[in-house]
């Protein structure tokens, strides 16, 4: 919801290849994010009937709002939740030559649900991540959220026809589905007839990026987090523990019964003049701790103090059992999964003010964000009798 495009930053070593853009984002016909958010603090209707929340595969309350379409660069169709029909919109069209191979780069725009993207009949090769290498893994089907891009290959070697482009949210028991179209060049300008590849024992589906770590053994599908997939060798290594160089922080990504959504209970109200020529105070972040869940969480530690640290004073100064430092993928947003966590860690290099915040567009907007200030000391003051701006509220 709201205006989106790509922007393709290339690397220096850039080999030119042939590619795509598939920008996914979630649609809802009656509201905005900023009218989700007034509904789901004063009650939540479809039409006079109070709305029941979805759930995804784990049994997680998954969407509170009624999911009405997909849309894959700016085109999709509505599926009638009685009927099962479609209102006949066009779709997208990705035209490729057989024996080609093709980059697709998938921008997750959405403002609240994540997707699960497949291509009949074609495997995956999951290639990058938030513009960053990745040790390439062949899946079957990888999961998107909002504010992540994922970069497949795919290798147009399958007789000329159509194909679809598959994209399912994670919900379950109602009808999620976004289409698009894989047309090789010679095939006949129709609608494809093709399935999606049964999964099963003998040939089992690899999902990347699940937020959870299992499903139903009927599904015969095996999960992939991001936890369990590597950087490419190239990618610069992880920050490790310097005396004095190292600070730890505990985020907690959290809803204050039920409303605001805050982080460690704290609501961002966005100031009203410009932070860099008002500075308050200094983050310097270098492990973060996330838990989202309904409430605010009371693991590991009371994560609303202030000072939160580790219960076992053994895990201080960076030493986490079991995490990976050998390649670790590098990424810009992260899903968090309700009641999970995750360590981050990153160089405090970057001089200035860094907005961090929750991708769903109605917890950012209550305030579930908070700024990082960055190497303040560095920030030249601005010159003598420089323009000040001034608030005007
Ligand atoms: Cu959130």
């Amino acid at each position: 919801m709201g205006i989106f495009g790509a922007l393709i930053i290339r690397d220096r070593n850039y080999r030119k290849e042939e590619e795509h853009i598939i920008t996914i984002t979630d649609y809802n016909h009656d509201v905005d994010s900023l009218q989700s958010y007034m509904k789901d603090v004063h009650g939540l209707y479809d039409g006079r009937a109070p709305f029941t929340p979805s759930k995804s595969i784990d049994g997680t309350e998954f969407d509170k709002f009624q999911f009405h379409s997909g849309l894959i660069n700016g085109r999709g169709r509505f599926y009638d939740p009685e009927t099962g029909d479609h209102n006949d919109s066009p779709l997208e069209v990705f035209n490729v030559y057989r024996g080609r191979f093709y980059r697709f780069r998938v921008i997750g725009a959405g403002s609240m649900l994540a997707f699960r993207i497949s291509v009949d009949h074609h495997s995956i090769l999951l290639v990058a991540s938030d513009g960053h290498d990745l040790e390439p893994v062949k899946v079957e089907s990888f999961i998107i959220n909002p504010g992540e891009s994922f970069d497949f290959i795919l290798v147009a070697n399958q007789a000329v026809s159509n194909y679809w482009i598959r994209s399912h949210n994670l919900e379950i028991d109602r009808n999620h589905r976004t289409e698009a179209i894989l047309r090789y060049c010679g095939a006949p300008i129709v609608e494809p007839t093709t399935s999606r590849m049964t999964c099963s024992a003998s040939s089992r589906c690899l999902v990347a990026n699940c937020p959870y770590l299992l499903y139903p053994p009927s599904h015969y599908t095996d999960c992939l987090t991001f936890n369990d997939m590597r950087g490419a060798p190239w990618n610069e290594p992880p920050p490790t523990f310097e005396e004095f160089r190292f600070e730890e922080y505990f985020l907690n990504f959290c809803m204050i019964d039920k409303h605001p959504s805050s982080v460690n209970g704290i609501v961002f109200n966005s100031p009203t003049v410009s932070l860099l020529l008002n500075p308050r105070k200094k983050f310097s972040l270098v492990i973060t701790q996330l838990v989202e869940r309904t409430e605010c969480a009371r693991a590991p530690t009371e994560l609303i103090l202030p000072m939160a640290t580790w219960s076992d004073l053994s895990w201080l100064q960076g030493n986490l059992p079991g995490l990976k430092f050998e390649r670790p993928p590098l990424k810009d947003t992260l899903i968090v999964p309700s009641g999970g966590y995750a360590v981050v860690r990153f160089r405090a290099d970057n001089l200035g003010l860094w907005l961090m915040h929750c991708h769903m567009e109605v917890h950012h907007i209550e305030g579930m964000r908070l700024l990082l200030n960055e190497s303040l000391p560095l920030v030249p003051s601005p010159p003598k009798g420089f323009p000040e701006c001034r608030s005007f509220l």
